[in-house]
Protein backbone atom coordinates (compact mmCIF):
# COMPACT_ATOMS: atom_id res chain seq x y z
CA UNK A 1 0.00 0.00 0.00
CA UNK A 2 2.39 2.72 -1.11
CA UNK A 3 1.84 6.15 1.10
CA UNK A 4 -1.93 6.29 1.23
CA UNK A 5 -3.26 7.79 4.55
CA UNK A 6 -6.69 5.92 4.77
CA UNK A 7 -6.78 7.37 8.69
CA UNK A 8 -7.50 10.82 7.92
CA UNK A 9 -10.77 12.41 7.66
CA UNK A 10 -9.96 12.47 3.48
CA UNK A 11 -7.73 9.22 3.05
CA UNK A 12 -4.66 10.24 0.49
CA UNK A 13 -1.82 9.40 -1.34
CA UNK A 14 -0.74 13.08 -1.64
CA UNK A 15 0.43 13.95 1.69
CA UNK A 16 -2.04 16.32 2.48
CA UNK A 17 -1.49 16.57 5.95
CA UNK A 18 1.60 18.82 4.85
CA UNK A 19 -0.30 20.76 3.04
CA UNK A 20 -2.41 22.67 5.79
CA UNK A 21 -4.31 25.34 3.38
CA UNK A 22 -4.96 22.49 0.81
CA UNK A 23 -6.61 20.24 3.76
CA UNK A 24 -8.54 23.21 5.18
CA UNK A 25 -10.13 24.07 1.60
CA UNK A 26 -10.91 20.73 0.94
CA UNK A 27 -12.31 19.79 4.75
CA UNK A 28 -14.48 23.07 3.62
CA UNK A 29 -15.87 21.60 0.50
CA UNK A 30 -16.14 17.98 2.05
CA UNK A 31 -19.35 18.16 4.15
CA UNK A 32 -21.08 20.03 0.96
CA UNK A 33 -19.78 17.11 -1.23
CA UNK A 34 -21.57 14.79 1.32
CA UNK A 35 -24.99 17.05 1.64
CA UNK A 36 -24.88 16.71 -2.19
CA UNK A 37 -24.74 12.88 -2.44
CA UNK A 38 -27.19 12.43 0.26
CA UNK A 39 -29.51 14.98 -2.04
CA UNK A 40 -28.93 13.61 -5.30
CA UNK A 41 -26.62 10.46 -4.80
CA UNK A 42 -28.78 6.96 -5.13
CA UNK A 43 -32.70 7.53 -3.80
CA UNK A 44 -33.59 5.24 -0.54
CA UNK A 45 -30.35 3.53 0.11
CA UNK A 46 -28.26 5.71 2.38
CA UNK A 47 -28.50 3.51 5.30
CA UNK A 48 -27.84 0.06 4.20
CA UNK A 49 -24.78 -2.08 4.00
CA UNK A 50 -23.31 -2.67 0.45
CA UNK A 51 -20.53 -4.62 -0.53
CA UNK A 52 -18.48 -2.32 -1.90
CA UNK A 53 -14.73 -2.46 -2.96
CA UNK A 54 -12.78 0.37 -1.65
CA UNK A 55 -9.43 1.88 -2.82
CA UNK A 56 -6.80 1.41 -0.04
CA UNK A 57 -3.66 1.66 -2.70
CA UNK A 58 -2.69 2.68 -6.10
CA UNK A 59 -0.93 -0.50 -6.88
CA UNK A 60 -2.65 -3.39 -8.07
CA UNK A 61 -3.16 -5.09 -5.20
CA UNK A 62 -4.95 -1.84 -3.75
CA UNK A 63 -7.75 -2.69 -4.50
CA UNK A 64 -8.21 -6.10 -2.47
CA UNK A 65 -10.15 -4.72 -0.16
CA UNK A 66 -14.07 -5.89 0.11
CA UNK A 67 -16.60 -4.85 2.78
CA UNK A 68 -19.41 -3.57 3.91
CA UNK A 69 -19.81 0.28 3.88
CA UNK A 70 -23.03 2.57 4.16
CA UNK A 71 -22.36 4.35 0.98
CA UNK A 72 -22.20 8.10 2.76
CA UNK A 73 -19.27 6.53 4.85
CA UNK A 74 -17.35 5.52 1.79
CA UNK A 75 -13.63 6.76 1.93
CA UNK A 76 -13.79 8.63 -0.88
CA UNK A 77 -10.45 10.35 -1.01
CA UNK A 78 -7.77 11.70 -3.37
CA UNK A 79 -5.41 8.80 -5.28
CA UNK A 80 -2.86 9.41 -7.57
CA UNK A 81 -1.17 7.04 -9.59
CA UNK A 82 2.76 6.65 -8.28
CA UNK A 83 4.92 9.22 -10.25
CA UNK A 84 6.95 8.01 -13.20
CA UNK A 85 10.69 8.69 -12.41
CA UNK A 86 11.66 11.34 -14.67
CA UNK A 87 8.70 11.86 -16.71
CA UNK A 88 9.05 13.97 -20.17
CA UNK A 89 5.87 15.78 -22.14
CA UNK A 90 5.69 13.28 -25.02
CA UNK A 91 4.12 15.61 -27.22
CA UNK A 92 3.08 19.44 -28.77
CA UNK A 93 5.71 22.13 -28.41
CA UNK A 94 6.89 20.89 -25.45
CA UNK A 95 8.16 17.52 -26.57
CA UNK A 96 10.67 16.04 -24.65
CA UNK A 97 11.18 18.73 -21.71
CA UNK A 98 9.91 17.24 -18.23
CA UNK A 99 6.79 17.14 -16.90
CA UNK A 100 5.24 19.77 -15.27
CA UNK A 101 5.02 19.64 -11.44
CA UNK A 102 2.68 22.77 -11.42
CA UNK A 103 -0.25 25.00 -14.21
CA UNK A 104 1.83 27.34 -16.00
CA UNK A 105 0.25 30.40 -15.89
CA UNK A 106 -0.42 30.79 -19.81
CA UNK A 107 -2.17 27.44 -19.75
CA UNK A 108 -4.51 28.16 -16.72
CA UNK A 109 -7.46 29.25 -18.47
CA UNK A 110 -7.81 25.72 -21.12
CA UNK A 111 -6.91 23.20 -18.31
CA UNK A 112 -9.17 24.54 -15.61
CA UNK A 113 -11.96 24.57 -18.50
CA UNK A 114 -10.47 20.49 -19.23
CA UNK A 115 -10.63 19.56 -15.62
CA UNK A 116 -14.03 21.27 -15.03
CA UNK A 117 -15.89 19.79 -17.99
CA UNK A 118 -14.19 15.85 -17.00
CA UNK A 119 -15.55 16.82 -13.37
CA UNK A 120 -18.61 17.51 -14.29
CA UNK A 121 -19.37 14.52 -15.69
CA UNK A 122 -18.51 12.96 -11.94
CA UNK A 123 -21.79 13.96 -10.54
CA UNK A 124 -23.95 14.14 -13.76
CA UNK A 125 -24.26 10.34 -14.03
CA UNK A 126 -24.59 9.80 -10.40
CA UNK A 127 -27.83 12.43 -10.45
CA UNK A 128 -28.81 10.35 -13.66
CA UNK A 129 -28.78 7.25 -12.17
CA UNK A 130 -29.80 7.93 -8.56
CA UNK A 131 -33.39 6.65 -8.89
CA UNK A 132 -32.36 2.69 -10.59
CA UNK A 133 -31.99 0.90 -7.05
CA UNK A 134 -35.66 1.12 -6.67
CA UNK A 135 -36.28 -1.19 -9.31
CA UNK A 136 -33.53 -3.50 -9.65
CA UNK A 137 -32.91 -6.46 -11.26
CA UNK A 138 -30.91 -8.02 -8.57
CA UNK A 139 -28.69 -7.49 -5.45
CA UNK A 140 -25.80 -8.03 -7.91
CA UNK A 141 -26.85 -5.09 -9.89
CA UNK A 142 -27.86 -3.11 -7.12
CA UNK A 143 -24.35 -3.22 -5.89
CA UNK A 144 -22.68 -3.00 -9.20
CA UNK A 145 -24.61 0.39 -9.62
CA UNK A 146 -23.90 1.63 -6.29
CA UNK A 147 -20.40 0.32 -6.91
CA UNK A 148 -20.10 2.72 -9.92
CA UNK A 149 -22.00 5.53 -8.42
CA UNK A 150 -19.42 5.99 -5.12
CA UNK A 151 -16.70 5.46 -7.77
CA UNK A 152 -18.07 8.62 -9.44
CA UNK A 153 -18.46 10.40 -6.65
CA UNK A 154 -14.45 9.85 -6.15
CA UNK A 155 -13.72 10.90 -9.28
CA UNK A 156 -15.55 14.17 -8.63
CA UNK A 157 -13.23 14.05 -5.68
CA UNK A 158 -10.22 13.97 -8.12
CA UNK A 159 -10.97 16.60 -10.24
CA UNK A 160 -12.24 19.09 -6.86
CA UNK A 161 -8.13 18.03 -5.52
CA UNK A 162 -6.91 19.38 -8.59
CA UNK A 163 -8.34 22.89 -8.65
CA UNK A 164 -8.18 23.37 -5.57
CA UNK A 165 -4.39 22.82 -5.32
CA UNK A 166 -3.71 24.16 -8.68
CA UNK A 167 -6.17 26.71 -9.84
CA UNK A 168 -6.70 29.41 -6.56
CA UNK A 169 -9.88 31.07 -6.25
CA UNK A 170 -11.09 30.69 -9.60
CA UNK A 171 -10.65 26.72 -8.93
CA UNK A 172 -12.44 26.95 -5.54
CA UNK A 173 -15.72 28.91 -7.47
CA UNK A 174 -15.52 25.77 -9.95
CA UNK A 175 -15.49 23.26 -7.24
CA UNK A 176 -18.36 24.88 -6.01
CA UNK A 177 -20.17 25.30 -9.38
CA UNK A 178 -19.84 21.35 -9.80
CA UNK A 179 -22.39 20.71 -7.14
CA UNK A 180 -24.76 23.46 -7.76
CA UNK A 181 -24.96 22.08 -11.39
CA UNK A 182 -27.85 19.44 -11.93
CA UNK A 183 -28.30 16.68 -14.55
CA UNK A 184 -31.13 17.81 -16.77
CA UNK A 185 -32.00 20.96 -15.20
CA UNK A 186 -33.41 23.76 -17.60
CA UNK A 187 -31.49 26.37 -15.41
CA UNK A 188 -28.32 24.95 -14.40
CA UNK A 189 -27.80 21.78 -16.63
CA UNK A 190 -24.49 19.86 -16.66
CA UNK A 191 -22.04 20.86 -19.18
CA UNK A 192 -22.33 18.02 -22.22
CA UNK A 193 -25.23 16.51 -23.94
CA UNK A 194 -25.36 13.24 -22.67
CA UNK A 195 -25.12 13.96 -18.61
CA UNK A 196 -28.48 15.99 -19.44
CA UNK A 197 -30.13 12.53 -20.87
CA UNK A 198 -32.09 10.67 -18.25
CA UNK A 199 -31.07 6.88 -17.33
CA UNK A 200 -34.43 6.05 -16.37
CA UNK A 201 -34.43 2.27 -16.36
CA UNK A 202 -31.69 -0.14 -16.04
CA UNK A 203 -31.31 -1.26 -20.00
CA UNK A 204 -30.78 2.26 -20.59
CA UNK A 205 -28.09 2.06 -17.67
CA UNK A 206 -25.97 -0.63 -18.95
CA UNK A 207 -26.05 1.07 -22.31
CA UNK A 208 -25.05 3.93 -20.47
CA UNK A 209 -21.80 2.33 -18.39
CA UNK A 210 -20.89 0.49 -21.55
CA UNK A 211 -21.64 3.68 -24.56
CA UNK A 212 -20.62 6.55 -22.30
CA UNK A 213 -18.13 5.25 -19.40
CA UNK A 214 -15.97 4.12 -22.74
CA UNK A 215 -16.00 7.55 -23.78
CA UNK A 216 -14.50 8.60 -20.08
CA UNK A 217 -12.06 6.17 -20.78
CA UNK A 218 -10.59 7.59 -24.08
CA UNK A 219 -11.35 11.13 -22.84
CA UNK A 220 -9.26 10.23 -19.43
CA UNK A 221 -6.32 8.26 -21.53
CA UNK A 222 -5.67 11.36 -22.81
CA UNK A 223 -5.71 14.13 -20.33
CA UNK A 224 -3.25 10.86 -18.72
CA UNK A 225 -0.85 12.21 -21.21
CA UNK A 226 -0.85 15.39 -20.41
CA UNK A 227 2.18 17.55 -19.96
CA UNK A 228 0.95 18.73 -16.23
CA UNK A 229 2.22 15.98 -14.12
CA UNK A 230 -0.84 15.80 -11.41
CA UNK A 231 -3.26 15.30 -14.09
CA UNK A 232 -1.93 13.10 -15.71
CA UNK A 233 -1.73 10.73 -12.17
CA UNK A 234 -4.81 11.29 -11.33
CA UNK A 235 -6.67 10.02 -14.67
CA UNK A 236 -4.24 7.27 -14.32
CA UNK A 237 -5.67 6.16 -11.36
CA UNK A 238 -9.23 6.91 -12.46
CA UNK A 239 -9.15 4.48 -15.54
CA UNK A 240 -8.27 1.50 -13.12
CA UNK A 241 -11.96 1.96 -11.83
CA UNK A 242 -13.46 3.42 -15.07
CA UNK A 243 -12.36 -0.29 -16.25
CA UNK A 244 -15.30 -2.07 -14.21
CA UNK A 245 -17.72 0.33 -15.39
CA UNK A 246 -17.70 -0.83 -18.33
CA UNK A 247 -17.29 -4.33 -17.64
CA UNK A 248 -20.95 -3.82 -15.82
CA UNK A 249 -21.57 -2.17 -18.47
CA UNK A 250 -20.92 -4.84 -21.21
CA UNK A 251 -21.87 -7.56 -19.14
CA UNK A 252 -25.29 -6.41 -18.06
CA UNK A 253 -26.24 -5.70 -22.17
CA UNK A 254 -24.67 -9.35 -22.62
CA UNK A 255 -26.66 -10.96 -19.91
CA UNK A 256 -30.16 -9.01 -21.76
CA UNK A 257 -29.12 -10.42 -24.91
CA UNK A 258 -28.40 -13.74 -23.61
CA UNK A 259 -31.83 -13.47 -22.02
CA UNK A 260 -33.80 -12.38 -25.18
CA UNK A 261 -32.07 -15.50 -27.14
CA UNK A 262 -33.00 -17.56 -24.50
CA UNK A 263 -36.88 -17.30 -24.54
CA UNK A 264 -36.33 -16.97 -28.44
CA UNK A 265 -35.08 -20.48 -28.58
CA UNK A 266 -37.58 -21.93 -25.55
CA UNK A 267 -41.00 -20.23 -27.07
CA UNK A 268 -39.50 -20.33 -30.94
CA UNK A 269 -40.87 -17.31 -31.38
CA UNK A 270 -39.56 -13.58 -31.96
CA UNK A 271 -41.71 -12.15 -29.80
CA UNK A 272 -39.65 -12.19 -26.81
CA UNK A 273 -41.75 -8.94 -25.29
CA UNK A 274 -45.09 -11.50 -24.55
CA UNK A 275 -42.52 -14.02 -22.58
CA UNK A 276 -40.98 -10.87 -20.56
CA UNK A 277 -37.99 -10.15 -22.27
CA UNK A 278 -36.86 -6.83 -24.62
CA UNK A 279 -36.37 -7.86 -27.79
CA UNK A 280 -33.50 -8.00 -30.09
CA UNK A 281 -35.06 -4.79 -32.04
CA UNK A 282 -35.58 -2.68 -28.95
CA UNK A 283 -31.77 -3.48 -27.49
CA UNK A 284 -30.59 -1.84 -31.11
CA UNK A 285 -32.72 1.05 -30.55
CA UNK A 286 -31.10 1.80 -27.45
CA UNK A 287 -27.55 1.10 -28.97
CA UNK A 288 -28.07 3.65 -31.59
CA UNK A 289 -29.77 6.28 -29.09
CA UNK A 290 -26.35 6.01 -26.35
CA UNK A 291 -23.85 5.33 -29.24
CA UNK A 292 -24.95 8.65 -30.63
CA UNK A 293 -25.22 10.68 -27.85
CA UNK A 294 -22.01 9.33 -26.69
CA UNK A 295 -20.32 10.15 -30.22
CA UNK A 296 -21.38 13.79 -29.68
CA UNK A 297 -19.24 13.74 -26.09
CA UNK A 298 -15.92 14.04 -28.41
CA UNK A 299 -16.51 17.69 -30.20
CA UNK A 300 -16.44 18.25 -33.61
CA UNK A 301 -14.42 16.51 -36.37
CA UNK A 302 -12.50 19.85 -37.15
CA UNK A 303 -11.41 21.59 -33.23
CA UNK A 304 -9.34 24.45 -33.02
CA UNK A 305 -9.48 23.64 -29.24
CA UNK A 306 -8.50 20.34 -29.93
CA UNK A 307 -5.61 21.46 -31.57
CA UNK A 308 -4.83 24.18 -29.10
CA UNK A 309 -4.69 21.31 -26.25
CA UNK A 310 -2.57 19.33 -27.63
CA UNK A 311 -0.09 22.18 -29.08
CA UNK A 312 0.12 23.29 -25.71
CA UNK A 313 1.16 19.54 -24.39
CA UNK A 314 -2.46 19.70 -22.04
CA UNK A 315 -3.95 16.70 -23.88
CA UNK A 316 -2.58 14.19 -26.25
CA UNK A 317 -4.21 10.83 -28.04
CA UNK A 318 -5.13 7.66 -26.93
CA UNK A 319 -1.80 5.95 -26.21
CA UNK A 320 0.40 8.63 -27.16
CA UNK A 321 3.85 7.40 -26.47
CA UNK A 322 3.14 3.95 -28.10
CA UNK A 323 2.31 5.77 -31.37
CA UNK A 324 5.55 5.88 -33.79
CA UNK A 325 5.60 9.66 -35.55
CA UNK A 326 6.93 12.81 -34.74
CA UNK A 327 4.47 13.55 -31.85
CA UNK A 328 4.14 17.25 -33.06
CA UNK A 329 1.61 16.58 -36.28
CA UNK A 330 2.57 19.64 -37.63
CA UNK A 331 2.32 18.42 -41.84
CA UNK A 332 0.29 15.45 -40.51
CA UNK A 333 -2.79 14.67 -41.99
CA UNK A 334 -5.73 12.32 -41.12
CA UNK A 335 -8.70 10.98 -42.99
CA UNK A 336 -12.12 12.47 -41.58
CA UNK A 337 -15.26 11.78 -42.42
CA UNK A 338 -17.61 14.59 -42.18
CA UNK A 339 -20.75 16.52 -44.00
CA UNK A 340 -20.21 18.49 -46.83
CA UNK A 341 -23.16 20.08 -48.55
CA UNK A 342 -25.38 16.96 -49.03
CA UNK A 343 -22.84 14.28 -49.02
CA UNK A 344 -20.78 12.48 -46.56
CA UNK A 345 -17.26 12.54 -47.92
CA UNK A 346 -13.65 11.91 -46.27
CA UNK A 347 -10.62 13.77 -46.95
CA UNK A 348 -7.66 13.97 -45.58
CA UNK A 349 -7.40 17.03 -43.06
CA UNK A 350 -4.51 18.59 -40.85
CA UNK A 351 -4.11 15.99 -38.23
CA UNK A 352 -4.09 18.49 -35.69
CA UNK A 353 -7.19 20.05 -36.15
CA UNK A 354 -8.50 16.34 -36.47
CA UNK A 355 -7.74 14.86 -33.07
CA UNK A 356 -11.55 14.68 -31.99
CA UNK A 357 -12.04 12.68 -34.80
CA UNK A 358 -9.19 10.52 -34.11
CA UNK A 359 -10.02 9.58 -30.67
CA UNK A 360 -13.51 9.26 -31.88
CA UNK A 361 -12.22 6.75 -34.25
CA UNK A 362 -10.26 4.54 -31.39
CA UNK A 363 -13.71 4.50 -29.54
CA UNK A 364 -15.75 3.50 -32.53
CA UNK A 365 -13.41 0.51 -32.44
CA UNK A 366 -13.64 -0.31 -29.09
CA UNK A 367 -17.38 -0.29 -29.14
CA UNK A 368 -17.76 -2.51 -32.29
CA UNK A 369 -15.35 -5.13 -30.59
CA UNK A 370 -17.99 -5.00 -27.58
CA UNK A 371 -20.85 -5.45 -30.19
CA UNK A 372 -18.91 -7.97 -31.75
CA UNK A 373 -19.53 -10.09 -28.49
CA UNK A 374 -22.63 -9.20 -28.19
CA UNK A 375 -23.65 -10.77 -31.63
CA UNK A 376 -21.72 -13.86 -30.78
CA UNK A 377 -24.21 -15.04 -27.44
CA UNK A 378 -27.02 -14.24 -30.44
CA UNK A 379 -25.09 -16.15 -33.11
CA UNK A 380 -24.82 -19.31 -30.18
CA UNK A 381 -28.03 -19.27 -30.22
CA UNK A 382 -28.35 -19.78 -34.15
CA UNK A 383 -30.57 -16.50 -34.54
CA UNK A 384 -30.27 -14.65 -37.93
CA UNK A 385 -29.56 -11.17 -36.20
CA UNK A 386 -26.79 -9.06 -35.68
CA UNK A 387 -26.23 -6.09 -33.39
CA UNK A 388 -24.98 -2.85 -35.63
CA UNK A 389 -23.62 0.28 -34.18
CA UNK A 390 -25.06 3.08 -36.71
CA UNK A 391 -23.24 5.25 -38.86
CA UNK A 392 -21.49 7.83 -37.38
CA UNK A 393 -23.44 10.43 -38.49
CA UNK A 394 -27.06 8.96 -37.51
CA UNK A 395 -28.56 11.31 -34.92
CA UNK A 396 -25.90 13.62 -33.86
CA UNK A 397 -26.20 16.89 -32.25
CA UNK A 398 -22.24 17.92 -32.27
CA UNK A 399 -20.29 18.03 -35.44
CA UNK A 400 -21.04 18.51 -38.90
CA UNK A 401 -23.38 15.60 -39.23
CA UNK A 402 -25.55 17.87 -36.41
CA UNK A 403 -26.67 19.79 -39.31
CA UNK A 404 -28.39 17.32 -41.18
CA UNK A 405 -30.24 13.95 -41.08
CA UNK A 406 -28.60 10.77 -41.78
CA UNK A 407 -30.10 7.46 -41.21
CA UNK A 408 -28.52 4.34 -39.29
CA UNK A 409 -26.89 3.01 -42.56
CA UNK A 410 -25.36 6.18 -43.27
CA UNK A 411 -27.29 7.97 -46.26
CA UNK A 412 -28.58 12.08 -46.16
CA UNK A 413 -32.05 11.64 -45.80
CA UNK A 414 -34.81 14.15 -45.54
CA UNK A 415 -36.65 15.27 -42.63
CA UNK A 416 -39.62 14.07 -44.09
CA UNK A 417 -37.98 10.88 -44.20
CA UNK A 418 -36.73 10.95 -40.79
CA UNK A 419 -40.18 11.90 -39.67
CA UNK A 420 -41.44 8.53 -41.58
CA UNK A 421 -38.58 6.12 -39.77
CA UNK A 422 -37.32 7.82 -36.53
CA UNK A 423 -39.57 5.28 -34.84
CA UNK A 424 -37.74 2.52 -36.05
CA UNK A 425 -34.41 3.71 -35.41
CA UNK A 426 -34.62 5.41 -31.77
CA UNK A 427 -36.55 4.17 -28.57
CA UNK A 428 -39.99 5.48 -28.42
CA UNK A 429 -42.03 6.42 -25.41
CA UNK A 430 -43.84 3.37 -26.05
CA UNK A 431 -40.38 1.13 -25.91
CA UNK A 432 -39.56 3.15 -22.87
CA UNK A 433 -43.42 2.50 -21.67
CA UNK A 434 -42.51 -1.17 -22.39
CA UNK A 435 -38.90 -1.18 -20.33
CA UNK A 436 -40.38 0.52 -17.64
CA UNK A 437 -43.17 -2.60 -17.08
CA UNK A 438 -40.26 -4.69 -16.57
CA UNK A 439 -38.97 -2.58 -13.58
CA UNK A 440 -39.88 -4.37 -10.85
CA UNK A 441 -37.49 -4.63 -8.12
CA UNK A 442 -35.60 -8.39 -7.30
CA UNK A 443 -34.23 -7.57 -4.19
CA UNK A 444 -34.12 -10.75 -2.82
CA UNK A 445 -30.60 -13.04 -2.37
CA UNK A 446 -29.93 -15.34 -5.31
CA UNK A 447 -32.87 -13.91 -7.79
CA UNK A 448 -32.54 -12.36 -11.24
CA UNK A 449 -35.83 -10.68 -12.92
CA UNK A 450 -36.90 -12.65 -15.91
CA UNK A 451 -35.31 -10.33 -18.75
CA UNK A 452 -32.16 -10.30 -17.86
CA UNK A 453 -30.02 -13.41 -17.56
CA UNK A 454 -27.41 -14.03 -13.89
CA UNK A 455 -23.97 -13.54 -14.26
CA UNK A 456 -21.10 -16.26 -14.84
CA UNK A 457 -19.84 -15.29 -11.19
CA UNK A 458 -20.48 -13.16 -7.97
CA UNK A 459 -18.87 -10.66 -6.86
CA UNK A 460 -15.09 -11.52 -5.91
CA UNK A 461 -15.52 -14.82 -5.17
CA UNK A 462 -18.66 -14.92 -3.66
CA UNK A 463 -21.69 -16.96 -4.58
CA UNK A 464 -24.77 -15.80 -6.62
CA UNK A 465 -26.80 -15.10 -3.60
CA UNK A 466 -24.86 -13.30 -1.44
CA UNK A 467 -26.62 -10.44 0.13
CA UNK A 468 -24.62 -8.01 -1.73
CA UNK A 469 -26.77 -5.00 -0.24
CA UNK A 470 -28.13 -5.64 3.42
CA UNK A 471 -31.57 -4.23 2.74
CA UNK A 472 -32.87 -5.40 6.07
CA UNK A 473 -31.78 -2.06 8.12
CA UNK A 474 -33.60 0.28 6.40
CA UNK A 475 -33.30 4.12 6.32
CA UNK A 476 -34.55 6.23 9.29
N1 LIG B 1 -22.12 18.82 -25.44
O1 LIG B 1 -14.04 22.26 -30.62
P1 LIG B 1 -15.24 21.52 -30.16
C1 LIG B 1 -16.69 10.59 -18.36
C2 LIG B 1 -18.79 22.40 -27.08
S1 LIG B 1 -16.99 11.15 -19.94
C3 LIG B 1 -22.12 20.16 -25.25
O2 LIG B 1 -16.03 20.78 -31.12
P2 LIG B 1 -13.64 20.42 -28.11
C4 LIG B 1 -17.78 9.86 -17.68
C5 LIG B 1 -17.37 22.67 -26.63
O3 LIG B 1 -17.29 22.69 -25.21
C6 LIG B 1 -15.55 12.08 -20.39
N2 LIG B 1 -21.16 20.98 -25.73
O4 LIG B 1 -14.91 20.51 -29.00
C7 LIG B 1 -18.56 8.96 -18.37
C8 LIG B 1 -17.09 23.99 -27.30
O5 LIG B 1 -17.68 25.02 -26.54
P3 LIG B 1 -17.18 26.56 -26.73
C9 LIG B 1 -15.63 13.55 -20.05
C10 LIG B 1 -20.17 20.45 -26.45
O6 LIG B 1 -13.58 21.55 -27.17
C11 LIG B 1 -19.60 8.31 -17.71
C12 LIG B 1 -17.84 23.90 -28.61
O7 LIG B 1 -18.84 22.89 -28.41
N3 LIG B 1 -14.35 14.20 -20.23
O8 LIG B 1 -15.64 10.80 -17.86
O9 LIG B 1 -12.46 20.09 -28.95
C13 LIG B 1 -19.84 8.54 -16.38
C14 LIG B 1 -16.96 23.51 -29.76
O10 LIG B 1 -16.15 22.46 -29.32
C15 LIG B 1 -20.10 19.06 -26.69
C16 LIG B 1 -14.10 15.10 -21.18
O11 LIG B 1 -14.95 15.49 -21.93
C17 LIG B 1 -21.14 18.23 -26.16
N4 LIG B 1 -21.17 16.90 -26.37
O12 LIG B 1 -13.99 19.04 -27.37
C18 LIG B 1 -19.04 9.45 -15.69
C19 LIG B 1 -12.67 15.60 -21.26
N5 LIG B 1 -19.00 18.82 -27.46
O13 LIG B 1 -15.69 26.53 -26.64
C20 LIG B 1 -18.00 10.10 -16.34
C21 LIG B 1 -12.55 17.08 -21.21
C22 LIG B 1 -18.42 20.00 -27.68
O14 LIG B 1 -17.67 26.98 -28.05
N6 LIG B 1 -13.25 17.75 -22.31
N7 LIG B 1 -19.10 20.98 -27.07
O15 LIG B 1 -17.87 27.25 -25.56
C23 LIG B 1 -12.73 17.93 -23.54
O16 LIG B 1 -11.66 17.46 -23.84
C24 LIG B 1 -13.51 18.75 -24.53
O17 LIG B 1 -14.15 19.76 -23.83
C25 LIG B 1 -14.55 17.96 -25.37
C26 LIG B 1 -15.02 18.89 -26.50
C27 LIG B 1 -13.93 16.69 -25.91
C28 LIG B 1 -15.77 17.59 -24.55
Amino acid sequence: MPGVDYLERIPNNINLRGDRRLLRALEEWQPRFLDWWNEMGPEGFQANDVYLRTAIGVDRDGWAQFGYVKMPDYRWGIFLAEPEPDRRIAFGDHLGKPAWPEVPGEYRGVLRRLIVTQGDTEPASVEQQRHLGRTCPSLYDLRNLFQVNVEEGRHLWAMVYLLHAYFGRDGREEAEALLQRRSGDHDKPRILGAFNEQTPDWLSFFMFCFFTDRDGKYQLASLQESALDPLSRTCRFMLTEEAHHMFVGEMGVARIVQKSCELMRQHRSDDVRRHGGIDLPTIQKYVNFHYSVSLDLFGSEVSTNAANAFTMGLKGRFEETKKDDDHRLAEATYAVTSLEGERIITRDLPALTALNERLRDDYIADCQRGVDRWNRIVKEHGIELELRLPHRGFHRAIGSFGEAKISPDGRVITEAEWDAKHREWLPTPEDAQYVATLMRPAAEPGRFAGWIAPPARGINGLPLDHEYVQLTRKEG
